[in-house]
């Protein structure tokens, strides 16, 4: 049974995946409210800041003619290419400026929707003594599914923001899907309470 306790603490990290610009409404490709996430995420980055936990972002952050769009026979349009405006963090998200960002599916002809996959995550996470994760962001279906099921497989405990993530639901009910799939793989799930007045 994964650990209960909901409160962040020692061990602990903050990873929030991919609230960039071209995922939030009138984006290269919008996930349906996904501008909803940055205030839920922002009181995560609060607790974790106050507690002197680490906060780790990442980001898709694409090469012009990067394999998953279109024009290469990929199922995206153009998103999140590095350096653009489109992949820049939501500027609502109040990323600490020590937060740690891990910039993924960086090569030409390689797709990588999880966070871990090419990049140092695994070992800088271990490197801060985490060892269970708090996870929340886009897109619910596609990143965020990839870095839980990674996370699992690297012996991360996970926790997932059920109300900081939202789906692209190509498919009606993908979201669903993946949040089934997420507990099947033994990540808890919690919810923000509100701010206190
Ligand atoms: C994502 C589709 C394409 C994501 C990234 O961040 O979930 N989805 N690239
Ligand atoms: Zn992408």
């Amino acid at each position: 049974m994964a650990d209960q306790r909901m409160e962040p603490g020692p061990g602990d990290a903050l990873v929030i995946v991919d609230v960039q610009n071209d995922f939030l409404p009138g984006g290269a490709l919008a996930v349906p409210h996904g501008d909803e996430v940055v205030p839920v995420l922002n009181r995560w980055i609060e607790r974790f800041t106050a507690r002197g936990l680490p906060v780790i972002a990442t980001r898709d952050w694409h090469p012009p003619d990067h394999c998953s769009f279109q024009a290469r026979g990929g199922p995206w349009p153009p998103h999140c290419v590095a350096g653009t405006e489109g992949a820049a963090f939501a500027p609502g998200l109040r990323l600490p400026p020590d937060a740690l960002v891990i910039s993924k599916a960086t090569e030409p002809d390689r797709e990588a929707y999880s966070g871990f996959e090419g990049t140092a995550l695994a070992e800088r996470l271990r490197a801060l003594g985490a060892r269970r994760l708090f996870v929340g962001g886009l897109a619910t279906d596609y990143c965020v599914l990839s870095t839980v099921r990674d996370a699992r497989r690297e012996g991360f405990e996970v926790v997932l923001i059920e109300d900081g993530v939202r789906a692209v639901d190509v498919r009606p009910g993908d979201g669903e899907r993946a949040l089934e799939e997420m507990r099947r793989l033994g990540t808890a799930l919690v919810r923000t309470e509100p701010a206190a007045a």
